[in-house]
């Protein structure tokens, strides 16, 4: 039998935890015949809910799940991770500054980076969910020197399922009809879902749509801004797809993504599309055996440029802001 996978979530007792691990546990973040041996990190106050959902985890008696270890230090929870899920975050709260807030994440990645630098399995996969996701990334990524930087990622799967939802909702295609969709830039308001080079049943979109009006004014308004129409819906934040979008991303990461296919990842820059190098932002990319590639040679015409080096620009804010701050 295969030894478990060691699974690490963070902020394992919030709601996108609550949604998350019953689905990693039933096999769906791996695979239905990969087991997977979860741990919980959480901070005190969380430990005993964590107990909780543990519980009922084992209330399940999910034939994958083969072990549950709750903690609250990051050297434990990392302790020998192939996957680590970075869920827990210190919101924005009503009153903050944009330093208080990335001080006060920095607080949170930078120590677990380490922890995953020193402790985790030499595969290890981190994937940032955690607001700001994309700098939280960076921020683990610059704690974790022995890591390759690669290996660290943040989540804009969910930016991309939701794009592809209002596409098909638009033409009236089926969600599985629609390729190649792209999330650029940072997970925020600034991202831009680009359809210039997606195909809906092999057409090219922006000519399926040929809407320029609904493209600008309420398609990209509408994914970027899904989040807070949730927020104002439910009276509370994105969980379920959120917990999805993990699923997805992780999963297409280790076993790849479908022949003529892309997803869109919050990974380091190498420098395509003229992104500096290093900023860990949203680009196309294809999956294979457990290694993703930025997809090349895509033709970015005025529209999108515009709107790339925009996203791209608060990233490097960002960035800065955390440097000088001695984040990173
Ligand atoms: P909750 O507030 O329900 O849960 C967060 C949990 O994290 C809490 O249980 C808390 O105790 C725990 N936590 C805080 N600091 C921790 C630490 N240092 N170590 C371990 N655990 C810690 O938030 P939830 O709705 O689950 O959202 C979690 C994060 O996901 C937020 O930062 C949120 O902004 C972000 N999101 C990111 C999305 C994305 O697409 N990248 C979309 C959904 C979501 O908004």
């Amino acid at each position: 039998t295969r030894t478990p996978v060691n699974v690490t979530v963070t902020g394992a007792a919030g709601q996108i935890g609550y949604a998350l691990l019953f689905r990693i546990a039933s096999g769906h973040l791996l695979g239905a015949d990969v087991p997977v041996s979860l741990r919980l990190l959480e901070i005190p106050q969380g430990l005993k809910a964590a107990e909780g959902i543990a519980m009922e985890l084992d209330d399940c008696a999910f034939p994958l799940l083969r072990g549950i270890e709750i903690t609250d230090d990051p050297n434990v929870g990392f302790d020998g991770a192939n996957v680590a899920l970075l869920v827990g975050a210190r919101p924005r709260t009503k009153g903050m500054e944009r330093g208080d807030l990335l001080s006060a994440n920095g607080g949170i990645f930078k120590p677990q980076g380490k922890a995953i630098n020193d402790h985790a399995a030499d595969d290890i996969k981190v994937l940032v969910v955690g607001n700001p996701a994309n700098t939280n990334a960076l921020i683990a990524q610059a704690a974790a020197p022995d890591v390759p930087a690669e290996r660290f990622t943040a989540m804009t799967r969910l930016d991309h399922n939701r794009a592809i939802s209002q596409l098909a909702a638009k033409t009236g295609a089926a969600v599985s009809d629609i390729k190649r969709l792209t999330i650029w830039g940072n997970h925020s308001a600034t991202q831009y879902p680009d359809i210039f080079h997606a195909e809906i049943a092999g057409k090219n979109a922006a000519e399926v749509v040929n809407d320029q009006a609904w493209l600008a004014d309420e398609f990209i308004p509408t994914v970027a801004k899904r989040g807070a129409a949730i927020i104002e819906a439910r009276g509370a934040s994105s969980a379920a797809s959120a917990a999805n979008a993990a699923i997805d991303h992780i999963h297409t990461w280790v076993n790849g993504t479908a022949e003529g296919d892309w997803t869109s990842m919050g990974i380091p820059s190498d420098g395509s599309y003229g992104v500096p190098e290093g900023l860990i932002s949203s680009f196309p990319v294809t999956c294979k055996d457990g290694k993703y590639e930025i997809v090349q040679g895509l033709d970015i015409n005025e529209f999108s440029r515009a709107r790339i080096d925009a996203s791209v620009q608060e990233l490097v804010e960002e960035r800065d802001a955390v440097r000088e701050l001695g984040l990173i």
